[in-house]
């Protein structure tokens, strides 16, 4: 068989003039519009013909056999498929083509995470203005709008205080407290006291886990069950700058857990209590709501983000963090204690958005 190709301005017309070369014996290949340099959209058919009747055309006889009706239909048919296909891809490269630049560059943060209420406030606030005719002066517009809203809680280690980490089931909590109690005890400008209380009663293996930090560091370290040991575990380590308490994983459904952890939070202590909810970047993000708004009860004051380092998509984290305004205080980077830590940071954050932004 030979293909040879027609060119028209529809596949109809195209596969017309074929038919007129070699009759209807011919069989369509392909047809598909293409996008010629001088800016038109054409359709070019392919057929195939048979060799013998090829030569009859190049050799300037006219077979003009006739399909029978059956086969004619059909391929009329298959014809009508395509120039369907073909009108709905002309429309969409049109479509395409006649976005605005906000319209493109709207769509580029959607398809990142950010939602669009958020962008039309922004956008609407441009109005007018020539930054929406310029595409990177808006993306630029528009990264530096999400890097003023994030919040991020600056380190405060100068008054002595409670750190109290709780989060759903292995998220980080426990290597997050061992980073911490690292960095405070041993990376800072002086060593702080740290002693460490675990509340994590439920988890076999909860004691080891930090206790095998806490032997390490030379740090003091104790388990406690309910509120009133909280308050002597608190008075045998009275003295300490910072005391991290780790928390049993809980589902953001598992309202036992919740009403204890409650209870500990509304200890009357001495030192005011700082409730950091620990959150990985890879949620997605109808369950961070639901782990936010069933962890607020606790009265959060702080997130720490952890393993940063599972996702390249920072898009629904910033939107969250967009929406639900919570300071970050820490990012947690990797399972190594301590080197994985850092201190929360927009730059940081935005960063990682901007490189998944160029790659799109
Ligand atoms: N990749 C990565 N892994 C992490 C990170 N933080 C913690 N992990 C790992 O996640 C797993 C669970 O960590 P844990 O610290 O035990 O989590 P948890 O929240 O205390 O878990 P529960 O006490 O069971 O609720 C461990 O294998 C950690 O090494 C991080 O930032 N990145
Ligand atoms: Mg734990």
């Amino acid at each position: 068989m030979i293909h040879e190709t027609f060119v028209a301005s529809d596949p109809k017309s195209a596969y017309e003039q074929a038919v007129q070369k070699y009759g209807k014996g011919i069989e369509l290949v392909s047809a598909k519009q293409i996008k010629y340099d001088d800016g038109h959209l054409r359709c070019e058919v392919i057929i195939s013909v048979s060799q013998e009747q090829y030569m009859k055309q190049t050799m300037g006889e006219v077979p003009a056999e006739d399909f029978d009706g059956e086969e004619n239909e059909a391929l009329m048919q298959e014809l009508g498929e395509l120039k369907k296909q073909l009108v709905l891809m002309k429309e969409n490269m049109l479509d395409k083509a006649q976005e605005s630049v906000s319209q493109k560059v709207k769509r580029l943060f959607m398809n990142k995470g950010i939602t669009e209420p958020w962008l039309d406030e922004v956008l609407l606030s441009l109005l007018d203005n020539d930054i929406l005719e310029d595409t990177s002066l808006l993306v630029s517009y528009l990264l530096e709008e999400i890097d003023e809203s994030l919040q991020v809680q600056k380190e405060a280690l100068d008054e002595p205080k409670i750190m109290m980490l709780v989060g759903p089931t292995g998220v980080g909590k426990t290597t997050t407290i061992a980073k911490l109690a690292a960095r405070y005890a041993f990376l800072m400008d002086r060593p702080y006291k740290v002693a460490l209380l675990n509340l994590d009663s439920y988890k076999v293996g909860a004691y080891e886990q930090l206790s095998h930090y806490a032997d390490i560091m030379q740090i003091e370290h104790l388990t406690v069950e309910n509120p009133e040991a909280f308050k002597e575990a608190l008075e045998a380590v009275e003295g300490c700058d910072i005391i991290l308490v780790d928390t049993a994983g809980m589902s953001p459904y598992d309202t036992q857990k919740f009403i204890k952890s409650v209870e500990f939070v509304q200890s009357d202590v001495p030192l005011k209590i700082e409730v950091s909810l620990v959150l990985a970047a890879t949620v997605k993000y109808e369950d961070m709501k639901d782990i936010y708004n069933n962890f607020s009860f606790l009265g959060l004051d702080s997130l720490i983000i952890s393993k940063f380092d599972e996702t390249k998509h920072f898009g629904t984290l910033l939107n969250f963090m967009l929406l639900y305004k919570t300071p970050m205080s820490y990012f947690s980077i990797g399972q190594e204690v301590p080197d994985d830590l850092m201190p929360a940071s927009k730059e940081y954050l935005l960063e990682k958005f901007i490189g998944d932004l160029d790659e799109a």
